[in-house]
């Protein structure tokens, strides 16, 4: 560690404790975050822990419809984002008028969307759904004949295979996730012939019909605990490799393509997270008007797990 960055940490550390403030990283985040933050998780386990803390400010790095989650569950605390810019191309691809316009064309249908959406797209939906629990919440509602998923068409896919169940989908995609091609995982897998493939399902159909499970990030870090496998090829986002080594620091772990970078997940860096404890911004914030209703998606969905 240069003497710079560990200068960084330490105003850091004390400025966090003067603003009564909590860093939450998400699994994708760059190594010298996740080394300042109290917790590192996926988007609802951080939303969950913002909710259950008693700190005033709640420094989110990860993306804005993250941020945005944790506000909906703790609209007294003041949410902060190191870079306001950092969005999701995926959560991008749909908004609240075409999710309406969808609805209005299957009025019988019932909306399950992934967490990654804005808030007013939250709005809209029935049910919120993460990687974790999107077969179960899926599963949940086999009294319904018609069911809407968005905004992911290959998580889509995967929970449609898994359930059984035809899904009404959206065109969205993760632009990094889809970089990860088969051929990466069967290069990876002539190297690695004994590593466990594990892959998330935001991935190309191709490349999940390679692997030996799909899993959210917080499934892979459980799984790569529980595992009696030493070795595995890791199929998402490359942050998450960092805290895989650094929870398990005797097995190995291969990313399965080193192009799987989301640089907007990329953009918080330990500077930024010092200027936002000094200016105490960028706030995050959903109206109330919004914030109800998103927050009964995300109530059923919890509801159901
Ligand atoms: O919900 C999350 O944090 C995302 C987007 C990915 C994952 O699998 O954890
Ligand atoms: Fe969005 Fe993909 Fe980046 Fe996750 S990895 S924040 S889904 S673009």
């Amino acid at each position: 560690m240069t003497k710079e960055i560990a200068g960084l940490e330490e105003k850091i550390a004390k400025l966090k404790k003067k603003r009564d403030a909590i860093i939450l990283a998400h699994n994708y985040q760059l190594p010298e975050v996740q080394d300042v933050a109290d917790f590192r998780g996926d988007s609802l386990e951080l939303s969950r822990i913002a909710a259950k803390v008693e700190n005033k400010v709640i420094v989110f790095c990860g993306v804005y419809f993250m941020a945005e989650t944790a506000s909906i569950l703790s609209p007294e605390k003041l949410v902060i984002m190191p870079d306001i810019q950092a969005g999701c191309p995926m959560a991008n691809m749909l908004n609240a008028e075409e999710l309406k316009k969808l609805k209005k064309e299957h009025p019988n249908a019932v909306v399950v969307g992934y967490v990654n959406t804005s808030a007013e797209v939250k709005a809209e939906l029935d049910y919120c759904c993460t990687s974790t629990n999107a077969v179960t919440v899926v599963n949940a509602l086999k009294d319904k004949e018609e069911i809407i998923f968005v905004p992911d068409k290959y998580l889509g896919d995967y929970v449609s295979k898994k359930t059984g169940r035809k899904l009404i989908t959206w065109n969205g995609f993760c632009p990094t996730h889809i970089k990860i091609l088969p051929e990466d995982v069967k290069r990876e897998k002539k190297f690695h012939p004994f590593a466990k493939v594990i892959v998330h399902p935001e991935c190309l159909p191709q490349v999940v019909g390679l692997a030996d499970a799909a899993l959210s990030t917080s499934q892979m870090s459980k799984f790569a605990k529980e595992s009696e496998a030493t070795e595995f090829i890791v199929g998402t986002e490359i942050g998450l490799i960092y805290r895989l080594k650094k929870d398990n620091p005797n097995k190995e772990f291969y990313p399965a393509s080193e192009r799987a970078v989301c640089p907007n997940m990329k953009r918080t860096t330990q500077e930024k997270i010092l200027w936002a404890l000094e200016e105490l911004k960028e706030e995050v914030k959903v109206s109330d008007e919004i914030r109800l209703k998103a927050k009964k998606a995300i109530d059923r969905m919890l509801e159901i797990i």
